[in-house]
This record gives structure tokens, C-alpha cells and sequence, in this order.
């Protein structure tokens, strides 16, 4: 951030008082962020555009004369391995605020609690095979945390860089975990955002967890309106998740690609997408096991990240099997 910019937004504030003080914290505290920063409301992208305008367009390539079209309508596509020899799990996560509350960095306990329970009471109402049960985290029964755990079927306390930004206050307050009795779908309910809504198989099947998310979010949406901005989409507390906020993603091994890294980045770069560790962000590649995602999510619609995702993917097992024969 240049003085020009910091002497500008110095002492501007959001309705809801949010800082640019409190904007970079993270990054203040933690010189080896990525981004560094995050939104405490709606209106923060607006306030301190000056600051979150550059860092959007350099992650997302996106800039606010480009248009950003959601389009979430469902999608047929063929199933990457049925057999399961790469793809050993398919997830697709979007990030949902609601309107009218501070995003989880500067949220009251109040606040949280009111949103919990309006939360649980949109989850109540989803029907069929996305009926399910809310865990609440405080407190909650050992045998079924250890249960959620083991089916990583939960979340844990914000790591340092949510931590500084003011994401973990409270915590294990307000927070809990919602999961269809079936499993595929799931949602985390006051983590970084007010919800990460969440499809999951151990498939390789793309569309039918798509599919499913696509569903659950138009129901969600019938009693819950979420924070939308005309050029940057869902507006999420980071910066890099704006637009669709979507991550759609596989753990996928791939031991001949391992030992060939150069041309599997090669590949995930000419499909802009991302490698993650075993264990999600920011940790190592453990057994092979790949977790690979769309980078971008602004200026590209959902269901674009799907088809590019599942072109990528056709293409890196396509490369993984070529490197098996001799
Ligand atoms: C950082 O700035 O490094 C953290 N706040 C996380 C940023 C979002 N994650 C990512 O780009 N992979």
C-alpha cells in the first residue's frame, strides 16, 4: 500500500465502523500473507476500494469495467474416473454472507448468536436428500465431535492469519457444523464466512456434487438474502473468494506427475488452476495425494469453473497415464 493510498483511507470507516487499521491486521502480523487483508462487511469493498481494488485485480485479472455473470444452472458432464484409480474425492464450496450483518472479523457475540439461529432455521427447512442436523460446537458431545472428525466432517479454529483478522473471536461460540444424514452436502456455519456451503463425494463425479450445491443454494436463498455486489459478485470476508466464492476441487494422486512436478504445473497453469497440500491450505503435498482447484473465481461464472475444472483434470490424468507406459 503506498502513503498516497494510506493517507487516504486512514481514518475512513464503514457504517459499521470497520477500519482500514482492522482491513490489514492480518497482514500486518503476518508478513508472509498472500493478500493480507480482509473485508468486515459489505460495504468495506466499497470504503477501502483504494486498497481491495488492486489486490482484486491482480488475483483475479478482473477489473470493474469487466462484467462478472453468475450462472449456476446445472450441468451434465462425464464422470473424470469412475474407477477411482486418481480421483479419490470431488468437493465444491461456495461462501455465503447475509445481508444486513458484519462480516466474522467484526461481528458482536450478539450479532453471531442472531445469525446462528437464523441460519438453523433455513437449514431446518431444506427438504429430501439435503435434510440433515446441526452440530453446535459449544458445547458439543465428544463421541459425535470425534465422529465429525474422523468423516472431516467439521471445522477448526481459524489459523493465524484469520486469527489476527479477528475471525476466531469468540470461537468455539456461535460456530457449529450442519450435515445432510447422506453426507454429500454440508455446511459451515460462522467460520470465515457466515456459511461455507459445501458438496462433497468420494467420487469422481463433478456435476452430481455441482448439482447438488447448485440445488441447496436456491433453497438456502428462499429465507436467506446473501451480500451481492453488481461488478464483484458474492462478497466474501477475503478478497480472493469474491465473485462466485466458489472452490471446486479433487483430491487426486498422481505418483508419476509427483516425480514430473514441472509438467504438472504446466498443466494446472494452462487451466488456472491451483495446487493445494493433502491437508488444504498452506500445508504439503502428502503420498502424492493432490488437492487441485479453480484459481480464479471473479469474472467467470460457476458453472464455467466446473467445465474448465473438469478439463484440467481430464488433461492431468490424461498426462499421469502416458507417464505409466513405457
Ligand atoms: C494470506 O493473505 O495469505 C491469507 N489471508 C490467506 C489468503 C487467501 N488464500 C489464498 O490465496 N490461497
Amino acid at each position: 500500500m503506498s502513503l498516497e493510498i494510506f493517507n487516504a483511507l486512514e481514518h475512513q470507516k464503514t457504517d459499521s465502523r470497520f477500519t482500514l487499521a482492522q482491513a490489514i491486521n492480518s497482514g500486518i502480523k503476518n508478513w508472509d500473507s498472500s493478500i493480507g487483508i480482509y473485508a468486515g462487511d459489505a460495504q468495506s469493498y466499497r470504503t477501502f476500494s483504494l486498497l481491495f481494488d488492486p489486490i482484486i485485480c491482480e488475483y483475479h485479472g478482473f477489473s470493474k469495467d469487466k462484467n462478472h455473470k453468475p450462472d449456476i444452472s446445472p450441468l451434465m458432464l462425464p464422470s473424470l474416473d469412475p474407477e477411482k484409480k486418481y480421483i479419490k474425492s470431488t468437493r465444491v464450496r461456495v461462501a455465503r454472507n447475509l445481508e444486513g450483518f458484519s462480516f466474522p472479523c467484526h461481528i458482536s457475540l450478539s450479532q453471531r448468536r442472531k445469525l446462528e439461529k437464523k441460519i438453523i432455521s433455513a437449514l431446518d427447512r431444506l427438504k429430501d436428500d439435503l435434510k440433515g442436523k446441526y452440530y453446535s460446537f459449544e458445547p458439543i458431545d465428544e463421541k459425535e465431535l470425534k465422529q465429525l472428525k474422523k468423516e472431516n466432517l467439521w471445522f477448526q479454529k481459524g489459523d493465524r492469519f484469520q486469527d489476527a483478522a479477528g475471525i476466531n473471536s469468540d470461537f468455539p461460540k456461535c460456530r457449529g457444523v450442519f450435515h445432510s444424514f447422506d453426507k454429500r452436502f454440508m455446511v459451515w456455519v460462522n467460520e470465515e464466512d457466515h456459511l461455507r456451503v459445501i458438496g462433497l463425494e468420494r467420487t469422481s463425479d463433478i456435476s452430481s456434487v455441482y448439482n447438488r450445491l447448485s440445488r441447496a443454494l436456491s433453497a438456502l436463498n428462499q429465507s436467506l438474502a446473501f451480500s451481492r455486489d453488481e461488478t464483484y459478485g458474492y462478497l466474501t470476508s477475503c478478497p480472493t473468494n469474491i465473485g462466485t466464492s466458489m472452490r471446486a476441487g479433487v483430491h487426486i494422486q498422481l505418483e508419476k506427475l509427483e516425480q514430473n512436478k514441472d509438467l504438472l504445473h504446466g498443466i494446472v497453469k494452462g487451466y488456472n488452476l491451483q495446487i493445494r497440500g493433502t491437508g488444504g491450505e498452506k500445508t504439503k503435498v502428502e503420498n502424492a495425494m493432490f488437492d487441485i482447484s479453480n484459481r480464479q473465481r471473479l469474472g467467470i461464472s460457476e458453472s464455467k469453473i466446473i467445465q474448465n475444472l473438469h478439463a484440467g483434470l481430464l488433461a492431468i490424468i490424461k498426462a499421469e497415464k502416458n507417464l505409466g507406459t513405457p
